[in-house]
């Protein structure tokens, strides 16, 4: 029986090669490891050309009909280790014990500590100054010598603490390792390295706070909504509140709200609030000394419980309506049947197994000719680094920065809302990806990790890779007599975080042309507002809700280094002209022209994209003059709407995310000054750990090391069709950067995947494919194209403290 018997003739295209079992041959075959001659100090293009010829070796074996099984991820060796790599177990397991036997620590174990016991909350790698990583991925310095960094949380005393700590050097040994505070990358004003810590007494806040003080209106809130909120199993009701907390006047106060608990599958709790709040002042340690401060409902403030239940049982009280769980809450498919809709849609299949060579060790990357390496940490997830395009590398560093979503709203449990989610991490929650779904069935998948509680964290096939035929062409150009049309490849790396209730998709995108993307999109559940009074904050979209307006701010670090760190940023106008001409006769022409500036200091480092696009951004090396006088660079520009924050100097946020004011930001590259943010910015509003404005302090930003703080986000006012989840079509926020004057002409001509078409006499006379294969074809089963789905596992958990590496189990935390 033949191939072709065994194969369902709807599902078989033809194709340059078989495709077996695609999802397991991700993983598991090895293939050739060719060197990567430029990956070290930029050798000439012609030896890239013949590097890629090497090691995406698929070209010559397709036209080898026997050959036609192959590999869909190409193995590659890092040119040098990747310096921004994660721990190894065994490095976290020895920081881990070594911090365990230093008295001063005084640590606890997480499983045995109380509310009162210093713990460690983080062990993963310090990043490595520029200063010394440059000398070692650029020239013949050694590596920079590896430290951990780890924060204690310090709960054995009256004023609980976080301290930032480092350790090392790594690998550990008794007689050189110590630990030191780590201060120089913060700038905070009292006591750098150290914040204080607000939810010492999370447990004790919910257990002997919130749930006594709704059980005292347990039958009112058993009147309204036939529930009940005191932290027993059966429990329908939930309640939690603002984050940060107020930090006013030496106090800490904060707003909670009362949530129906969902009743089905979904996790669609936020969809659900009950228009009760309920004030209190936990200043301090001692809950004795707590104060109930009073509970609002429909706009109505009662200054104590007593003075609530009083207004509830008596006449004039309006009940107002309650959200409450149901189909339209959950992501389902409901609705009729779409036309057509069963038959399986077309996908994208890699004929030719990977084009691109991957070092899954090092997380090493290269891809015609862009190469990179990937780092992962718990604030902020994955971060490019050495970002290198022919050999010359673009940015040294390109990562997330913070994500903040900063609510407004009638109540104060919205108005009160602005999360800085570094607070929770996008390492933790950077989730195993779906094949097939998040990433096409054809990618290749990297693991990350992160430490929690004494154990490593493994998110399986949490970063995905994969190359994509965009739906429209790079370049075209019809004639009389010819087209000319060039396919638009290009490659992505992905990952998704979900911090609670929302998702976040990140891309790296890169293309022919020389351009790189940077998207973020956003899905998941909304947090929505009680419908009450809340006109002027968003729009009404279910019986008793509201979809409370937000601003999206994420900020990204783009530190460039075109042809060498110093570079400068260059405007460019586009704008209205009166101009007299020595052709014009006299007369003034209204018309446009070029204004071009270069911005000088920090000072003027903050701003937003011009009105109109008017103007271009320009990071450019102004001693690396093209051969026609221009300045070298690349165009930095939004590309889908981007956004800043709406709010002027938040009174929830204060000084915590400065970095949310403009759309773009330029400050002076410092090793003092390596991320925008601190993940406990929220503890401390007033004086947070990075009060990111400081930097900016009127140093000069022409032809030095810079860096671009770029802001992208979405102002979301939810409607409708963000129930049941927000959906990644609009949610969407973009930037490129691309090449300006870098090259002398387009990149992308040197991909073979174009066609010119000469044409004439009503026949095409000739076909060009400029080398493009064109071997024997091989059928490919359309089965295997659907990802094993059944594989989706969770979280693998590795104890550290003690070290039990032969034992790992499978566990997934995420944020209720
Ligand atoms: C085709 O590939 C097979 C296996 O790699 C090899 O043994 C054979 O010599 C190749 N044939 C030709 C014609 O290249
Ligand atoms: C060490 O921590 C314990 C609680 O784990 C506490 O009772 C003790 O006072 C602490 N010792 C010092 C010296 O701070
Ligand atoms: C990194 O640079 C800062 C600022 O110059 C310095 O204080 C710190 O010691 C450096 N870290 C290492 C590991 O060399
Ligand atoms: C690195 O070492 C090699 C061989 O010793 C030498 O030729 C080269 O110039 C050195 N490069 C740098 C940047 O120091
Ligand atoms: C380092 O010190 C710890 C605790 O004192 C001890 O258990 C360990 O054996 C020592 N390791 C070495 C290599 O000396
Ligand atoms: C109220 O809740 C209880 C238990 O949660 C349930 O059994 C009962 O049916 C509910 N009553 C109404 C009127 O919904
Ligand atoms: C909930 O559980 C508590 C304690 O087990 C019990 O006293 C109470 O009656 C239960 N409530 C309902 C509505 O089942
Ligand atoms: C609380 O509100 C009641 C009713 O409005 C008022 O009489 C009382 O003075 C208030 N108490 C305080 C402490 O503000
Ligand atoms: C991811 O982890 C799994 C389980 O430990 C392992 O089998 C797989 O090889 C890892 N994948 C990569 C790309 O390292
Ligand atoms: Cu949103």
């Amino acid at each position: 029986m033949g191939l072709l018997d065994c194969i369902n003739p709807r599902a078989i295209v033809t194709s340059a090669l078989l495709l077996t079992s695609l999802a397991q041959d991700v993983l598991a075959r090895p293939s050739p490891e060719p060197k990567l001659p430029w990956g070290r100090h930029g050798a000439g293009k012609k030896k890239m050309a013949d590097h890629i010829k090497r090691a995406m070796a698929g070209e010559r074996r397709a036209n080898n009909e026997s050959a036609c099984a192959y590999t869909l991820t190409t193995t590659i060796t890092a040119p040098k280790p990747n310096i921004w790599g994660p721990l190894t177990d065994v490095e976290t397991a020895s920081v881990v014990e070594w911090l365990f036997a230093q008295d001063d620590l005084n640590l606890t174990t997480t499983e045995d500590a109380t509310a009162w016991d210093n713990t460690i909350v983080l062990v993963e790698a310090l990043w490595p100054n520029k200063t010394d990583a440059l000398g070692f991925i650029d020239g013949n310095a050694t590596a920079p010598t590896k430290y951990a960094h780890v924060i204690i949380n310090n709960r054995a005393t009256d004023a609980p603490y976080y301290t930032d700590i480092q350790v090392g050097p790594l690998p550990l040994d008794n007689t050189t390792a110590s630990w030191v505070p780590l201060t120089y990358p913060y700038n905070k004003q009292n006591e750098p390295g150290k914040v204080r810590n607000l939810d010492a007494d999370q447990e004790a806040m919910y257990s002997e706070w919130l749930y006594v003080h709704s059980a005292t209106v347990a039958d009112i809130t058993l009147e309204l909504w036939n529930g009940t909120a005191m932290g027993l199993d059966n429990d329908t009701l939930d309640i939690w509140g603002i984050d940060p907390m107020w930090q006013d006047d030496g106090r800490i106060t904060r707003w909670d709200a009362f949530w129906n608990i969902p009743t089905g599958e979904f996790d669609s709790e936020t969809l659900l609030p009950l228009g009760l709040y309920m004030l209190s002042d936990i200043t301090g340690r001692d809950i004795s000394k707590w104060k109930l401060e009073g509970w609002l409902y429909n706009n109505i403030f009662y200054n104590s419980t007593e003075e609530f239940r009083k207004a509830f049982f008596g006449k004039c009280f309006k009940k107002l309506g309650a959200n409450v769980d149901g189909d339209w809450a959950g992501t389902d498919r409901q609705g009729p049947f779409l036309p057509m809709d069963a038959a399986p849609p077309p996908v994208q299949v890699a004929p030719a197994g990977s084009r691109y060579a991957v070092d899954k060790k090092e997380k090493y990357v290269v891809w015609m000719d862009f190469s990179f390496y990937i780092g992962f940490n718990r604030d902020t997830g994955m971060t490019l680094y050495d970002v290198r395009y022919k050999g010359e590398r673009i940015l040294y560093e390109l990562g997330l920065q913070e994500a903040l979503a900063h609510y407004a709203g009638a109540d104060p449990m919205q108005s009160g809302t602005a999360y800085l989610d570094t607070f929770y991490g996008f390492g933790p929650y950077a989730f195993e990806l779906v094949k097939g779904y998040d990433c096409p069935a054809y990618a290749t998948y990297l693991n990350t990790s992160f430490y929690v509680e004494e154990t490593s964290h493994t998110h399986l096939n949490s970063i995905c890779l994969f190359e994509y035929e965009a739906d429209f062409a790079m370049q075209r150009h019809t004639s009389s007599k010819y087209a000319s049309v060039t396919k638009n490849t290009y490659f992505a790396v992905r990952s998704v975080s979900t911090v609670g209730n929302y998702d976040y998709t990140f891309t790296y995108s890169f293309y022919l042309d020389g351009s790189i993307a940077v998207e973020v999109r956003a899905s998941g559940y909304i947090q929505s507002a009680y419908f009450a009074n809340n006109k002027d904050y968003g729009f009404q979209i279910h019986d008793f809700l509201s979809g409370s307006m937000h601003d999206h701010v994420l900020n990204f670090k783009a530190d460039f280094d075109i042809l060498g760190t110093s570079n400068s940023v260059e405007l460019m106008s586009v704008v209205p002209a009166k101009k007299t001409y020595p052709w014009s006769q006299g007369k003034t022409r209204n018309t446009m022209a070029i204004e071009r500036s270069i911005v000088e200091t920090e000072d003027d480092g903050r701003f937003d994209w011009g009105a109109n696009g008017a103007t271009q951004v320009l990071v450019v090396n102004e001693d690396a003059k093209n051969k026609f006088g221009e300045n070298r660079g690349y165009r930095i520009l939004p590309y889908t709407g981007t956004a800043h924050l709406t709010v002027k100097d938040s009174s929830n946020l204060v000084n915590a995310a400065r970095f949310a004011e403009y759309d773009i930001q330029i400050s002076k590259h410092k090793d003092t000054e390596p991320r925008a943010t601190h993940p406990f910015n929220s503890q401390d509003t007033y004086d947070p750990p990075v009060d990111f404005s400081k930097f900016f302090d009127g140093e000069s930003i022409r032809k030095e090391d810079i860096v671009l703080w770029l802001n992208l986000g979405m102002h979301h006012v939810p409607h409708s069709g963000d129930l049941p989840n927000t959906v990644m079509t609009t949610a969407h926020s973009g930037i490129q950067f691309t090449p300006s004057n870098y090259f002398d002409i387009d990149q992308s001509r040197q991909t073979v995947n174009q066609v010119r078409i000469n044409y004439g006499k009503g026949q095409a006379a000739k076909v060009d494919t400029f080398g493009q294969v064109t071997g024997p074809t091989c059928p490919i089963s359309y089965t295997p194209v659907e990802p094993e789905l059944t594989g989706y596992v969770g979280d693998i958990v590795v104890r550290k403290f003690p070290f039990d590496p032969n034992n790992p189990y499978f566990e997934t935390d995420s944020i209720v």
